[in-house]
């Protein structure tokens, strides 16, 4: 196991856009990593990632393989959402700690295996790749609400935008692979957790696939009776976009634009708007990854637990329910064990 002066060895599974992207941070950005072992159903364009990033890692056949490697302290899960639970739980039976991108299983039943396994273990060995948390912005933004300056929180105004998106992204998919972000964040935010949701689609942009309803407009209400409306529309065209406003009883609190400078030029006045999630959340992937970096070195994985995410999971599954009946969905989310105080 890595000590304090050596770096912690990473096996990462799936070298696509985030996999390769955490794979350069772990190896040239963050401090006390350094990526062993990758694999993918690809395993050319795995080689391929290895290579063009100059690192000395070695390319296994499969994700159990990096998995067992004998050399690998920990595994990041960056495969496809629907191959998660799998590497989840063999990470958990070979009693390595697991960095497991969203959504940690596509469904809350799947996500339950892997709190069950965790806690059968008896120790903390998973971290769902929740990254806002760790958004500089969105941390000022609790800070502002537990500070009560805006009283309690009554209702929020969410947004967020994707300029497009591939031809395979279903409609069910604005919940379990865009929203699934908010169903996190805002639970942590708020301190609260959600009692039911409601999905409404307005008029459908002429922008989207014949097959996806896009945008729409998701309602919840938390168990403090918080109003939440999110708009997720991922054929906005214009950027990359995420908003967030928090009206409380006597102020109102608005997650902060990323830094940008500011332009005076050709008689106009304007501010650039980010088009691609992997530059709005750049920081935050770096400090949530250095975070699970340091809490396997130290021991003790503090980011987001395998009950965050099937909290989310529960909630999302309650969504796409919600997007198919058309009706009100309440949720049931059971009691939170105490292993995940
Ligand atoms: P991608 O399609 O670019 O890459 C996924 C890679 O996994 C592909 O190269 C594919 O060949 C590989 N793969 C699939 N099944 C595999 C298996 N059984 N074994 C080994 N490799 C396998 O997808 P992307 O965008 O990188 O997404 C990957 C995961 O990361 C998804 O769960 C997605 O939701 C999540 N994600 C999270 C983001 C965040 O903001 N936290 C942003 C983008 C993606
Ligand atoms: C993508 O998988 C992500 O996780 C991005 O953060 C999100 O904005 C996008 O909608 C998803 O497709």
């Amino acid at each position: 196991m890595a000590t304090s002066s050596t770096p912690l060895k990473l096996g990462v599974i799936g070298t696509g856009a985030i996999g390769r992207d955490h794979i350069r941070r772990c190896s040239h950005a963050l401090i006390n990593s350094t990526v062993v072992a990758v694999t993918d159903i690809n395993l050319e364009h795995a080689a391929k990632v290895v290579a063009e990033l100059g690192i000395a890692a070695e390319v296994y056949a499969d994700g159990h393989a990096v998995i067992n490697a004998p050399e690998v302290e920990a595994i990041l899960v960056t495969s496809w959402g629907p191959t998660h639970e799998e590497f989840v739980l063999a990470a958990i039976a070979a009693g390595k700690p697991v960095f497991c991108e969203k959504p940690l299983a596509v469904t809350a039943e799947g996500c339950r295996h892997i709190v069950d396994a965790e806690i059968a273990y008896g120790k903390r060995l998973v971290q769902v790749g929740f990254m806002r948390p760790y958004d500089e912005g969105y941390r000022a933004l609790k800070r502002v609400i537990d500070s009560g300056q805006i009283g309690e929180p009554l209702m929020l105004h969410c947004a967020h935008r994707n300029p497009t998106v591939p031809e395979q992204y279903k409609t069910d998919m604005a919940i379990t692979d865009t929203l699934i972000h908010e169903l996190d964040v805002l639970r942590w935010l708020l301190a609260d957790d959600y009692k039911s949701v409601q999905v409404v689609f307005p008029r459908k942009t002429s922008k989207a696939f014949a097959h996806l309803k896009d945008p729409q407009i998701v309602l919840i209400e938390t168990v403090k009776g918080t109003r939440i409306d999110v708009e997720v529309f991922v054929n906005c065209q214009y950027g990359y976009d995420i908003q967030c406003e928090v009206v409380g009883e006597t102020g109102i609190a608005r997650l902060p634009e990323p830094s940008q400078v500011q332009l005076r030029s050709e008689a106009k006045l304007s501010n650039a708007i980010l088009m691609d999630w992997k530059d709005r959340f750049i920081a935050a992937y770096d400090v949530e990854l250095q975070a699970f970096i340091d809490g396997v070195r130290a021991g003790h994985i503090n980011g987001p637990s395998a009950w965050d995410g099937f909290a989310a999971a529960v909630a999302a599954d309650a969504c796409v329910a919600a997007q198919q009946s058309g009706t009100i969905v309440e949720l049931g989310l059971p009691a939170r064990p105490s292993f995940y105080n």
